[in-house]
C-alpha cells in the first residue's frame, strides 16, 4: 500500500432473513422496520456484479451499530470508530460525543451471523446471498466484512472451493457456496475468469497458501485494472480503469454504498 489511507468502497448488504443463532439476539433489540445492512470495504467495486457471498471471521467479533432511526451497520468496532470520525456514519446531530454513544445494539461473533441471507446490490444473484466464514478476514483492516468474487479475487476465489468442499466441517449448506461463477472482467493475460486461472495454474491448494495467493492477487489486480474490459452492467466494453470509478459513483448516489478510507 501507498503512503496515504486507502480509499474503500463500503457497500450495504441489506439484511433478508437472520440465521437462526442472530435472529435471537438481534430481533429483540431492533425495530422491525428498520433496517441492517452487512458492509463490506472493496478496492474492486466494478466486480460488485459477481458477488456470490459475503465473507466475516468466524472468530472476529462484529456489532450492529446503529446510524439512523432506520438504519444499521454490522462492522467491527475498529471500523465504527472509524466511520464516525470520518463522518460518514453519523451524521452531525447524532455524532458521539461520548464513547457510550458508539457502542453497538448487538456485539457477536461472527460465527453467529454464518447463514444469514443479504441481499448484494449489483450483484447478479438477485435472490441474496450468504453470509459465509472466511479464515483469512483481518480483524484490523476494512471493516472485518469482506464481499466475495471468485472471479476476480483469489482469495475468495480459493475459500469459495474450500467452503464448497468441506461445506459440512464449516457448518454451512453446500449450495450456499455454489452460487454461478459468471465473467465480469476480460483480460488479455488471464481470460475472463482471471481469478479461477491465477489459482489453477499457481496450483494454490487452500486459503491457507498465503504466499502464492499473495501473488495471485497482485498480478489479478494489475491485469485487471490496466489491461480489464467490462463485459457486464451499465458499462459493459469499457475499459476497467474508466469504469471502476463509475460504478463506485453510482453506488454512491443510488444510496447502496459509501466511500470509506482506513
Ligand atoms: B477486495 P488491501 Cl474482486 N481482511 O474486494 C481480508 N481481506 C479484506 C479485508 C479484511 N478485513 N477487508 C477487505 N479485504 C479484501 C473485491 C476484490 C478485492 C476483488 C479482487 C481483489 C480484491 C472482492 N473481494 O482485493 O489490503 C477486499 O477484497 C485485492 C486487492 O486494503 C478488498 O478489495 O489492499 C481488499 O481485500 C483490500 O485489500
Amino acid at each position: 500500500e501507498g503512503v496515504g489511507p486507502t480509499e474503500y468502497t463500503a457497500l450495504k448488504l441489506k439484511v433478508k432473513e437472520w440465521s437462526a443463532e442472530a435472529a435471537k439476539v438481534v430481533e429483540s433489540k431492533i425495530p422491525a422496520d428498520a433496517n441492517v445492512y452487512f458492509v463490506p470495504a472493496t478496492l474492486r467495486p466494478e466486480t460488485m456484479y459477481g458477488q456470490v457471498c459475503c465473507f466475516v471471521g468466524p472468530k472476529i467479533d462484529y456489532g450492529v451499530f446503529k446510524v439512523s432511526e432506520k438504519e444499521y451497520y454490522v462492522i467491527t468496532k475498529r471500523a465504527a470508530w472509524n466511520m464516525a470520525f470520518q463522518g460518514t456514519f453519523f451524521n452531525q446531530e447524532n455524532f458521539p460525543r461520548d464513547q457510550k454513544e458508539l457502542q453497538p445494539v448487538v456485539e457477536l461473533p461472527g460465527s453467529a451471523f454464518i447463514g444469514t441471507l443479504v441481499d448484494a446490490p449489483l450483484s447478479v444473484h438477485k435472490e441474496g446471498v450468504r453470509i459465509l466464514p472466511m479464515e483469512t478476514v483481518s480483524a484490523t483492516k476494512g471493516t472485518g466484512v469482506v464481499t466475495s468474487v471468485p472471479s476476480d479475487s483469489p482469495d475468495d476465489y480459493a475459500t469459495m472451493r474450500e467452503l464448497a468442499k468441506k461445506a459440512e466441517f464449516y457448518g454451512i449448506r453446500k449450495e450456499w457456496a455454489e452460487l454461478e461463477i459468471i465473467p465480469i472482467i476480460d483480460t488479455p493475460a488471464y481470460g475472463n475468469l482471471a481469478a479461477k486461472h491465477l489459482v489453477e495454474t499457481k496450483k494454490i491448494q487452500s486459503p491457507k497458501d498465503t504466499a502464492l495467493l499473495a501473488e495471485a492477487k497482485d498480478l489479478a489486480y494489475k491485469e485487471g485494472f490496466y489491461n480489464g474490459t467490462m463485459l457486464i452492467g451499465e458499462f459493459k466494453g469499457e475499459k476497467v480503469q474508466d469504469a471502476k470509478d463509475k460504478v463506485r459513483s453510482a453506488l454512491i448516489k443510488s444510496g447502496h454504498a459509501l466511500p470509506f478510507a482506513d
